[in-house]
């Protein structure tokens, strides 16, 4: 019998891998049955990243991680999926990727490298310009932090929302992540 259950419970592992976020208390709030995390879109505020880094910490939470593109497609779904979440006052929402203490090699709020490429790519004329480009030109410092980026933003058209490294001072919508709140049955 044990090992029906455990069968049985493996199997639901392997089929939950594919299933979106599910609502916990409102629109703004899921839980993503894949990783057990709860998640947090606080899209009518917008704070500087390190701002929204402390409101996070406050709410015992960290900005979210995202690291692995079954995930960031379950985010790009559900974003787009409800319409207050798709349009976030700051335009794009904050999230844990930085490279603020090393140019150039991105890591979340815990340390560990970013091991996935959701950045954006997008043709510009005859160019494509892709991230992370560390734009300079309105602060010589560069771009640090990652936010998923509301691009493009034409009407009727959902936004793809790959990373892109943008100036931390910037003020954006974010994402907290919760590791308790998620029913794990
Ligand atoms: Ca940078
Ligand atoms: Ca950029």
């Amino acid at each position: 019998m044990k090992s029906v259950v455990i069968s049985l419970a493996m199997l639901c592992t392997s089929v939950y891998a594919t299933v979106d976020f599910y609502q916990v208390g409102g629109p703004a709030e899921v839980c993503d049955p894949s990783n057990g995390m709860r998640y947090k879109f606080f899209y009518d505020l917008k704070y500087t990243w390190l701002a929204a880094k402390d409101a996070c910490a406050l709410d015992s939470g960290v900005l979210a991680k995202i690291d692995d593109s079954d995930l960031h497609k379950r985010f790009r779904r559900y974003i787009n999926s409800e319409n207050d979440i798709k349009n976030p006052m700051g335009g794009g929402y904050w999230f844990g990727l930085n490279d603020r203490l090393v140019e150039g090699s991105f890591v979340f709020i815990d340390d560990t490298p970013l091991s996935y490429d959701g950045w954006s790519s997008r043709k510009v004329g005859k160019k494509t310009v892709t991230q992370p480009n560390n734009n300079v030109q309105k602060d010589c410092h560069g771009q640090d932090c990652g936010q998923l980026w509301q691009f493009p933003k034409k009407r009727n058209k959902n936004a793809t929302w790959h990373f892109d490294d943008a100036y931390c001072l910037d003020k954006k919508s974010f994402i907290c992540m919760y590791e308790n709140g998620c029913s794990d049955e």
